[in-house]
C-alpha cells in the first residue's frame, strides 16, 4: 500500500485559504504545461462501446492526461495528484451497487449488469466549487435507466449515494489524518436524479474509469458543482427527507445541498463569477465566465421554479 503523507492543514477546516491559493498557482502550472507530476494510473483500462450520445459540446476537450492527473478523491488524499499516485492498490472489480430503500423491487447490481446498460458517450462541462472546469468525454448510462428497474414507491422524494468505504485501499481513509468523515455521501431530489443528463459514469475517454476518476461506476450532474458527483459507488438508497451530504455536514455555509453551478452567489471565500478551464492557456491564462447551471439552463433550470437564485441552497 503506498504511505499516505498527512497534509499540513487542519483536519475541522474545509479548502482552507493556503489550499485555494497553493491551488490557484497550481492552476496556473498545469495549465503551462500539466506538470503535474502525478504516476501514471496503474489500473488497466479497458476499452469500453459506446453509442454517441444526445449530448455534444462545441468546446475543447480538456487533455485525457489532465482529466486523470488533476482530480479532487479524499479516500485517496486532498492533494489534486494524489487520487492517481495513491489509488493503485484499489480494486474496482469485482464490484457490486446495492439500490434500495423505498422501492417495490430492490437490487444488487453487478458491475458486468450495469457495464450492459445502454452506455452512451456525453461530452459535458464539469465546474468543481474550487473554481476550475474540464470538459470531459464521459461514458455512462442515465440514472433514470436504473432507477426505473427497481420501481420508486410514491413516498420516495430523494436518492441518497454512498462511496465505499475501504481503509485498505484508500490511503486517505487510514491515515493519522482522515480529512472527512466516511463513506462520502451524496444525494439529490427525485426529479434531479431522473433528469436526463444526470448519468452514472463508468468510462471516460473511450474507457473504463480510472480509480481516481471513480472507477468503476460515479455520478455525474453537469449543472451541480463537482463535489455533487460522487465516486466508486456502492449503495444508492431511495428515502423521504433530504439526505445528508458530507459536504453540507462538513460546512453547510460554504456547500448546500443543491449547490447548483451559479456565478452569482459568491463562495464565502470566494467568487463564482469565473473559473479556469483546465488546460487553456498559456502562463497566465484568461479566466472564462462561469453559466448558471453550468451552462445547462434551458434543460434544468425549471426544476427550480420558485427557488431564490441569488441564495446559495
Ligand atoms: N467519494 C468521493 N467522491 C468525490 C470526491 C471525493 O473526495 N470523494 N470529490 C468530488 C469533487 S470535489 C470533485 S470536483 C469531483 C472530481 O471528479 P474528477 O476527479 O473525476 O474530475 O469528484 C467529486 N466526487
Ligand atoms: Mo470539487
Amino acid at each position: 500500500m503506498s504511505v499516505y503523507q498527512p497534509p499540513k492543514i487542519p483536519a475541522r477546516e474545509i479548502t482552507p485559504k493556503g489550499i485555494y491559493l497553493s491551488r490557484r498557482t497550481f492552476i496556473g502550472g498545469a495549465a503551462a504545461g500539466f506538470a503535474l507530476g502525478g504516476a501514471a494510473a496503474t489500473a488497466v483500462a479497458a476499452p469500453l462501446q459506446a453509442m454517441p450520445g444526445p449530448y455534444k459540446l462545441d468546446e475543447k476537450l480538456t487533455p485525457k492526461d489532465a482529466v486523470t492527473s488533476y482530480n479532487n478523491f479524499y479516500e485517496f488524499g486532498v492533494g489534486k495528484s494524489d487520487p492517481a499516485q495513491n489509488s493503485g492498490d484499489f480494486k474496482p472489480t469485482p464490484w457490486a451497487v446495492s439500490v434500495e430503500g423505498l422501492v417495490n423491487k430492490p437490487k444488487t447490481f453487478g458491475l458486468e449488469e450495469l457495464l450492459k446498460m445502454p452506455l452512451e458517450e456525453r461530452t459535458y462541462r464539469m465546474r468543481c466549487v474550487e473554481g476550475w472546469s474540464m470538459v470531459i468525454p464521459w461514458i455512462g448510462f442515465p440514472l433514470k435507466a436504473l432507477l426505473d428497474q427497481v420501481e420508486p414507491q410514491g413516498s420516495a422524494k430523494y436518492v441518497s449515494f454512498e462511496t465505499v468505504v475501504r481503509p485498505s485501499e484508500m490511503p486517505g481513509q487510514s491515515g493519522f489524518f482522515q480529512p472527512l468523515p466516511w463513506p462520502y455521501v451524496e444525494g439529490l431530489r427525485l426529479d434531479e436524479a431522473n433528469h436526463p443528463l444526470t448519468i452514472l459514469a463508468v468510462g471516460l475517454y473511450g474507457e473504463t474509469l480510472p480509480n481516481q476518476n471513480g472507477a468503476p461506476i460515479r455520478l455525474v450532474v453537469p449543472w451541480k458543482y463537482g463535489f455533487k458527483g460522487i465516486k466508486s459507488i456502492v449503495k444508492i438508497k431511495l428515502v423521504e427527507k433530504q439526505p445528508e451530504t458530507t459536504w453540507k455536514n462538513s460546512n453547510a455555509r460554504e456547500y448546500g445541498f443543491y449547490s447548483n453551478v451559479n456565478p452569482a452567489v459568491d463562495h464565502p471565500r470566494w467568487s463564482q463569477a469565473t473559473e479556469q478551464r483546465i488546460g487553456e492557456g498559456g502562463l497566465f491564462p484568461e479566466r472564462r465566465p462561469t453559466l448558471p447551471f453550468n451552462g445547462y439552463a434551458d434543460e434544468v433550470a425549471s426544476l427550480y421554479a420558485g427557488m431564490d437564485l441569488k441564495v446559495n441552497y
